[in-house]
């Protein structure tokens, strides 16, 4: 059964789809945030993830080097304890699986169960050492424009199609002033994967919001919705506005994309002999009712 992959450091067989499922049945809570975990989830995911180098090949979700303190206390990373602390229980439940496999699964979990495509998924990261943390400064600062995001995706290995395809999980979660000094969400339904980031951004127009805070767009209609210099990037800069364009017309095409662009995402920096098959991860709602 491909769900149940040896792992070669503990030889003890994981059944992934168990761990998506309890990961699944735990994303919603009334009293946390919009009322998923899933969209921190997602950050996770990406962060551990996005440190990759690819010239050193240092860097990427192999190690989870996030639970060291350097690293978790990069800037870019504040607000991510909710989703480690949340996916502690799990780990408790399932302690074979790796800290690495685990918060890119959860992410994978995420994605899925909020509506978004399917995402191919392999096993076998292997947890690191504090002195496998990354520097600080690898991941993208919201208050710059497209050369600044080209720089940090093209570091990753990521072209400009995939950077537009991974931007597109703004649908999901909020900024919150506590954690990176931004406020607000993209789009009126937080919790759930959609185009909609794309649509709003051509859809609705967007000036600067006038505050204490940090540069941020508010959309004119009701100002409820926000916008980073880097989302709005993607519609002035050439190259970026043929593709986010197209997004926002066709969801299909950026469910596609997006599932290919973040899949590579979660197994930057991982070696291929380490990986195990695609692990094929079912939505709750796909399975056969026990
Ligand atoms: Fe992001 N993101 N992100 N982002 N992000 C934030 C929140 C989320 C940037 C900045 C921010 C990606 C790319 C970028 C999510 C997924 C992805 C926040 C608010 C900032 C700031 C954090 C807070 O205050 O809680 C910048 C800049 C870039 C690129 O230039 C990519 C790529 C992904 C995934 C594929 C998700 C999801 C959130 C919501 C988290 C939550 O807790 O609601």
């Amino acid at each position: 059964d491909a769900r149940t992959v040896k792992d070669a450091a503990s030889t003890k067989e994981v059944d992934y789809q168990k761990v998506y499922n309890a990961i699944a049945e735990t994303l919603e809570d009334e009293k946390y945030d919009d009322g998923s975990y899933g969209p921190v989830l997602v950050r996770l995911a990406w962060h551990c993830s996005g440190t990759y180098d690819k010239d050193s090949g240092n860097g990427g979700s192999n190690g989870a080097t996030m639970r060291f303190a350097p690293e978790a206390n990069h800037g870019a990373n504040a607000g991510l304890e909710h989703a480690r602390n949340h996916l502690e229980k799990i780990k408790k439940q399932f302690p074979e699986i790796t800290y690495s496999d685990l918060w890119t699964l959860a992410g994978v979990c995420a994605i899925q169960e909020a509506g978004g495509p399917y995402i191919p998924w392999r096993a076998g990261r292997k947890d690191g050492d504090v002195e496998n943390c990354t520097p600080d400064g690898r991941l993208p600062d919201g208050d710059k424009g497209a050369d600044h995001i080209r720089n940090i995706f093209y570091r990753m290995g990521m072209n400009d199609n995939e950077i537009v395809a991974l931007s597109g999980a703004h649908a999901l979660g909020r900024c919150h002033v506590d954690r990176s000094g931004f406020d607000g969400p993209w789009q009126y339904s937080p919790t759930t994967f959609s185009n909609e980031y794309f649509r709003l951004l051509y859809d609705d127009k967007w000036q600067e919001r006038k505050w204490k805070g940090p540069p941020q767009y508010e959309n004119k209609s009701d100002k409820s919705l926000m916008m980073l210099r880097t989302d709005m990037a993607l519609t002035t800069d050439k190259e970026f506005r043929k593709y986010s364009q197209k997004y926002a017309k066709d969801e299909q095409a950026f469910f596609s994309d997006f599932s290919k662009a973040f899949s590579k995402l979660i197994h930057l920096g991982v070696p291929t002999t380490q990986l195990s098959e695609e692990v094929p991860l079912k939505k709750l709602e796909d399975q056969a009712p026990a």
